[in-house]
């Protein structure tokens, strides 16, 4: 058995962090619009939680975040002149679209792409699949330079495969990893991958009433086909329209699972029975449900603490960590579950860790969101290129780069100042070169 161990790349807070409103069904990004954010405090917040999984012995990488504001795209709309008249014009002709240039959603990068280790892949590879996130136009904005951040760190074309975001339109809606769960028994051994959808593109059942289903059944199996995964590996579920409709606008803001657990509320599948049964089935090693029901935790609660956003990880004895967002301990009913959880013999986890991500909370990103889970094996670890895994050196270095370069306040109306677009062009240029990952930005400012 290789030496298999999942990486958790996070990704870096923006410069431009911001409070714009601009996601539809997620509850907090649209209840916090307006508000001013503190973009260094967002990626000092991130890159504590990434330091203290380090510290508890986690694997831990980080990726950086896409340059915003995005002039090309307001180029490509029609805006022309200098980079300071293209931004004046846009705030004045169409604030909304200067908002969606420049959000700061690549910090979710749960939402980057979906991976298949190479124990799964039948050349052996690492497969990715960049996420086309075509369901909202700022963050159909991410997926070209997501593509090539990926393509430099895991260059190496031996060890890793890169396939082409899904073509762009709503039958292929794909929102990535944050819709992908792989269950397994240790992470080298052959896993079964549950794929989540919220509608079918082709002949639906149901969908949501209120809100977007974000993912469509098409992407997914488009997605496994890449991979080269067979029926046999993977398990298709529709997610439960109901726990759409109430603010649950990815799968993984309703379950998470790792190895062989799936910690999961009650609303989070169409038909609960089907999916355990269909993962029973098909997985070699038994399937360890959690199911915490609606007596215990309203869909509400579920939402607003972001629980299920945790991240579930597997320490080297076997037994697991969850690293919850600081909202879940300020929830009596969700506390007193964590606590349940603990105490229960039935399940692997045995430690609960609090950690404060409030900035991206605030735009609907837990814990989880702000992780893309990769499991390597030591040698494709070696393979990784640039400075994107975290040791203390790279921690301080990239402290010390937020400190220098970001703002602690950004209201929406900064948005159209010409100074912020130097200044993250600037420290983005200074990150590449910290982080050896090479030309992924088209840069575009200077003149
Ligand atoms: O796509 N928020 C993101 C949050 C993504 C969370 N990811 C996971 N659940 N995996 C989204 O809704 C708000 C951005 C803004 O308002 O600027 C936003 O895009």
């Amino acid at each position: 058995m290789k030496d298999v161990q999942e990486v958790n790349f996070d990704g870096l807070v923006g410069p431009t962090h911001n409070y714009s409103g601009l996601a539809h069904g997620n509850v907090a990004s649209m209840s916090h619009v307006g508000l001013v954010s503190n973009p260094k405090e967002g990626a000092l917040q991130g890159l504590a939680k990434m330091k203290s999984l380090l510290d508890a012995g986690f694997a831990q990488g980080v990726l950086p975040p896409q340059q915003r504001p995005d002039l090309g795209a307001l180029r490509a709309l029609g805006f022309s002149g200098t980079n300071a008249e293209v931004l004046s014009r846009a705030a004045q002709e169409a604030p909304q679209l200067l908002r969606a240039v420049c959000s700061a959603s690549s910090m979710w990068t749960a939402n980057a792409g979906t991976v298949t280790p190479s124990a799964d892949a039948p050349d052996g590879k690492v497969h990715f699949t960049p996420a086309n996130l075509q369901s909202s136009f700022h963050r159909f904005l991410e997926p070209e330079t997501t593509g090539r951040v990926l393509a430099s760190i895991f260059r190496d074309q031996a060890h890793f495969a890169h396939h082409p975001a899904l073509p762009a339109t709503p039958a292929f809606s794909d929102e990535g990893a944050a819709n992908h769960t792989r269950l397994c028994g240790a992470y080298g051994e052959p896993g079964v991958h549950l794929f989540v959808y919220g509608r079918q593109a082709f002949g639906g059942t149901r969908e949501p009433q209120r809100y977007p289903a974000r993912q469509t059944l098409e992407a997914s199996q488009a997605i496994a086909r890449q991979h080269g995964l067979t029926p046999a590996q993977t398990v298709f579920a529709q997610q439960h329209p109901d726990a759409i409709d109430a603010g649950v606008f990815h799968n993984d803001v309703i379950a998470v699972g790792n190895g062989p657990v799936l910690l999961y509320h009650e609303m989070a599948f169409l038909d609960e029975e089907a999916t355990l049964e269909a993962l029973r089935a098909k997985m070699t090693t038994p399937l360890i449900p959690v199911r915490v029901p609606s007596e215990a935790i309203s869909l509400d609660d579920a939402v607003s603490t972001y629980l299920f956003n945790s991240q579930l990880l597997s320490q080297p004895d076997g037994s697991m960590t969850l690293v919850v967002p600081g909202e879940c301990q300020e929830n009596e009913a969700v506390w007193r579950t964590i606590q349940d959880l603990l105490l229960a013999g039935a399940n692997p986890i045995g430690e609960v860790l609090v950690k404060d991500v409030k900035q991206s909370m605030r735009n609907g990103g837990g814990p989880a969101c702000l992780r893309l889970r990769v499991a390597l094996s030591e040698e494709e670890r070696q393979a990784i290129g640039g400075r994107v895994l975290l040791d203390e050196a790279l921690y301080t270095e990239l402290t010390a780069w937020v400190e220098r370069h970001y703002r602690d306040r950004l209201a929406p109306d900064d948005l159209a100042d010409p100074q912020l677009a130097e200044e993250t062009l600037t420290a983005l240029d200074e990150l590449t070169r910290l982080l050896g990952i090479g030309n992924v930005y088209p840069f575009q400012l200077g003149h």
